[in-house]
């Protein structure tokens, strides 16, 4: 028996794997149908999202990283406890219009995990949210210097069986 797994126009041998898996480029984690890239390297919320978006492939948009659920959120703090890191940015937003958060990426989801008292827009002048160690979001000034998280479509893999 010869299994074979596709995956676009690559080919890629398999054992006997049949379920569809999540493969991300190395570095990046797998959550459900997408990938993750933590970047330590501390920068403005501009120029975070540039540097997410210059990460992106053909169908594979890369942005800073939304959080569409208590599931991915939780992904979240997952990551921050195993990378034992702080805060850093996430693709959240209301630098177009004052206290309309949208995602960088275009999600359109309403789920939020906001702190207590936050987003606070303290001295008017905070547009971008960051996630604190215990998953919660604080809004802070875009030009404050942090970590971020990119975050693109993951490729699944299927494997035919000739
Ligand atoms: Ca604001
Ligand atoms: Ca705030």
């Amino acid at each position: 028996m010869i299994v074979f797994c596709l995956v676009g126009t690559f080919n890629f041998h398999c054992l006997s794997e049949t379920k569809l898996q999540t493969r991300c480029p190395p570095a990046w984690l797998a959550f459900e149908d997408h990938c993750y890239l933590y970047v330590r390297e501390a920068k403005t919320f501009n120029e975070a999202e540039t540097h997410c978006m210059s990460l992106s492939k053909p169908r594979r948009s890369a942005h800073l990283v939304s959080v569409e659920n208590q599931q991915e959120n939780n992904f979240m703090i997952d990551c921050i406890q195993a990378i034992g890191t702080g805060d850093f940015w996430i693709g959240f937003t209301d630098q177009q219009s004052e206290d309309l958060y949208t995602w960088t990426d275009g999600t359109s989801s309403q789920f939020t995990n906001w702190d207590t008292n936050q987003p606070n827009n303290a001295e008017r002048n905070q547009h971008c949210a960051y996630i604190k160690s215990n998953g919660k979001w604080n809004n802070k000034e875009c030009s404050s210097l942090k970590s971020y998280m990119c975050k693109k479509n993951g490729f699944k893999i299927s494997c035919l069986t000739l």
